[in-house]
């Protein structure tokens, strides 16, 4: 009865609209929940399933719109690949360097994940050309990053704008082994290369500035390659040439699509939210941190191994948050979440300052600016940094227009925010979480209901 009157979905068009009556959730979030499968996970998943030996097996892959682009990419360059569903999907191999030519452009969607480490396996495939693109918010994302040090390994590649934005032009070539110092903390940049490397001559190692997620590197070693990893050194090794064997995979829900319930329910009074199956990898754990400096009650519940990662169960509960610092190392491990982040500073304690996180300007939005002027719009106090935001609280927000820019995450940090505001919150473009969270509004529905 009364979630109907909470949340309205509005098409127009081929876009939605998010409307949420703000203030109507006085008993708070509660119930137990389970969120969508791993992005990062999923999409290595299949892409080393495509490329190993025999057949891999996913449980719980994510059925959002990125991992789908994902698989359409390998099915056309001949991976068999079975219909996408949550509890089991097929994906029959055919082995390291034997991608064939795809017929058409290669189309990433909106996902930088699939463009840049699919730009790794395509540049080390030799004798074979390939044409890649990607949606409006992709074609404008650097990926210089990762063609520099393809480069230098001996690739082939052409683009727009001086070799950095997309349609980009591959001609798959013999590479070489490099060592790449990674100017930034990016996963997507040490996967490329990574990736690059399975069928490059010799070693291929990259050292980064912090750790970024090491999704790959946990999985290509579980399917075969042979990976050393060195910590103090923050680097990572890759032998070329290695077999891959198809495996199970088991995917953990995306800490990243939990990070919203674990800002709802600290911040709405009354909550208690018990969120299952969230992969707790200590390189994506930095929002459980943050969210601890800032005085979450937040607990850990049923912690497994499953299938090398780390799972638990979250339970979250209300409690008054206080401002903090969030800068340095822990931004790789948290850097998805920033824009939920924000929100969280916009009701606890004090002026919260979030630096070194530079890199917010080239995802799908430029979410710095984005989360500042639609949180702004709904009457918060935040400023901008080159490199991060300050964000005073708490205050009381007041419904709005706002817009998602076509960025999921920020139209589900949005949502979350509009539960506490006074009034009604519109959200445009809303239908961007289906990239990540296909279920995002219903789960919704099910925590206020
Ligand atoms: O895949 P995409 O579009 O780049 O998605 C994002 C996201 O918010 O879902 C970034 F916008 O996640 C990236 C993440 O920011 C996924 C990722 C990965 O799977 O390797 C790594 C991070 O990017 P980066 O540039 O820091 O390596």
């Amino acid at each position: 009865m009364r979630k109907n009157t909470v949340i309205t979905v509005k098409s127009l068009s081929q876009h939605e609209d998010l409307i949420i009556q703000g203030g109507m959730v006085d008993e708070g979030l509660r119930g137990a929940i389970t969120i969508p499968g791993d992005k990062s996970i999923s999409h290595r998943s299949l892409m080393l399933g495509a490329m190993a030996e025999g057949e891999t097996i996913i449980h719980g892959l994510l059925l959002g719109e990125d991992p789908r682009s994902t698989a359409a990419c390998f099915r056309s360059m001949g991976a068999e690949i079975s219909e996408l569903n949550t509890e089991e999907v097929k994906v029959k191999g055919i082995g390291l360097g034997r991608l064939q030519e795809p017929m058409d452009v290669l189309d990433a969607g909106n996902s930088g994940t699939t463009m840049r480490l699919m730009l790794g396996i395509l540049a080390s495939q030799p004798g074979r050309f390939f044409t890649v693109t990607g949606d409006s918010s992709l074609r404008s994302r650097p990926m210089s990053r990762v063609i520099k040090p393809l480069l230098r390994m001996g690739a082939e590649i052409w683009g727009r704008q001086g070799n950095s934005l997309a349609p980009l032009a591959i001609q798959g070539k013999q590479l070489k082994g490099i060592h790449y110092q990674s100017p930034i903390a990016s996963a997507q940049v040490k996967s490329c290369v990574m990736l690059a490397g399975l069928l490059a001559e010799g070693k291929t190692t990259v050292t980064e500035p912090a750790l970024s997620r090491d999704h790959s590197e946990r999985m290509l070693r579980a399917f075969g390659a042979e990976v050393l990893v060195d910590p103090e050194a923050l680097s990572v090794t890759l032998s070329g040439h290695p077999t891959l064997k198809g495996q199970t995979v088991i995917v953990p829900g995306d800490i990243s699509s939990a990070a919203f319930w674990l800002v709802a329910g600290a911040i709405v009074p009354g909550s208690d939210l018990l969120i299952q199956n969230v992969g707790v990898n200590p390189t994506r754990t930095g929002i459980l941190e943050a969210l601890g400096q800032m005085g979450a009650d937040i607990t850990e519940e049923n912690r497994r191994e499953v299938a090398g990662e780390p799972v638990s169960d979250l339970r979250v509960r209300h409690s008054q948050l206080k401002a903090t610092t969030i800068e340095g190392d822990i931004i790789p491990r948290l850097i998805d979440e920033i824009p939920i982040l924000a929100v969280a500073a916009c009701f606890a304690t004090g002026t919260t300052v979030i630096k070194d996180a530079e890199e917010l300007r080239v995802k799908e939005s430029d979410r710095i600016t984005v989360m500042a002027t639609q949180l702004n719009n709904m009457g918060a106090k935040i400023s901008e940094r080159p490199d991060g935001m300050e964000i005073t609280g708490p205050v009381q927000l007041k419904g709005a227009e706002v817009d998602s820019f076509t960025d999921h995450r920020i139209a589900m940090s949005l949502a979350i925010a509009a539960l506490l505001a006074t009034g009604d919150t519109t959200i445009h473009r809303a239908e961007a979480a289906s990239i990540s969270y296909p279920n995002f509004v219903p789960t919704l529905e099910l925590a206020i209901a």
